[in-house]
């Protein structure tokens, strides 16, 4: 049995102190048992929120991001010792908007891995096609490039430190979602190629969410399926009951 997850990315949304109002009325409401909840505010926001989230069962904290270098002269940028200070255990690597607003690629994804696993902080994966690669028949080739190009240089024991996130671009900020189905095909595939580079069991365990317009209204539908996780939710997650009603979605 694996894990259910519901990991929020409020991405750059929110002040101080909306984030603040934000994580108290998720601390405040209800939590479904047997379900992680992990979220994900700015860099700016991460002690806050470890403050108010501190001592509760069931939610822990991420980045969005984290830099490639362990510390120096690289203005701006903030490395994984510095959010693993803040008491964030995650970071989200691999994010399409990463990839497209910033050039980021599979490289420099795989070195932030290392960077991130080297100062013990876990990793939220994010993977997935554009709607172009989709329509000339590419997307499974993309996403078994994306993996095999960053989790699957790691070691098992690094691997375990993983969650995958399957995010059809072409599914962000756009309102449009993967279908059930699509999204389970896609989940399965996922699983193979883990697999094949890995091994069954490791492919049966690591958790894979589906990231990508996901609402209190599709959610169900969504985490019905046997090879979908949980959800990394964007837009949704900056509102608590919208939020809470996801998780409480299985
Ligand atoms: C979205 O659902 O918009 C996301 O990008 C979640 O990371």
């Amino acid at each position: 049995m694996r894990k259910k997850i519901v990991a929020g990315n409020w991405k750059m949304n929110t002040t101080l102190e909306e984030g603040r109002r934000l994580i108290e009325a998720i601390v405040d409401q209800e939590k479904p048992e047997d379900v992680t909840l992990i979220v994900a505010p700015p860099y700016t926001h991460l002690s806050m929120v470890n403050n108010v989230i501190d001592g509760q069962e069931g939610i822990l904290l991420s980045s969005q991001d984290c830099y490639l270098k362990e510390s120096g002269a690289y203005t701006g940028a903030v490395a994984p010792a510095m959010i693993r200070s803040t008491g964030a255990t995650y970071t989200i690597l691999g994010h399409s908007e990463r990839r497209s607003y910033f050039q980021e690629d599979n490289a420099t994804v795989f070195q932030k891995m290392r960077a991130a696993f080297s100062e013990g902080l876990k990793v939220i994966l994010c993977i997935g096609e554009k709607l172009d690669q989709r329509e000339v028949g590419d997307h499974f080739k993309v996403v078994q490039n994306q993996l095999e190009e960053t989790i699957c240089k790691f070691s098992a024991k690094e691997g375990k430190d993983v969650i995958l996130a399957y995010e059809p671009v072409w599914a962000i900020g756009t309102g449009k979602t993967a279908t059930a189905d699509q999204a389970n095909e896609m989940h399965g595939f996922i699983r193979e190629v883990i697999a094949q580079n890995f091994d069954n069991q490791f492919a049966e365990q690591i958790p894979v969410l589906y990231g990508g317009s996901c609402k209190p209204g599709n959610a169900k539908e969504l985490f019905s399926q046997s090879n979908v996780d949980g959800g990394l939710i964007g837009g949704a997650s900056l509102k608590a009951e919208d939020f809470l009603a996801i998780a409480g979605s299985f």
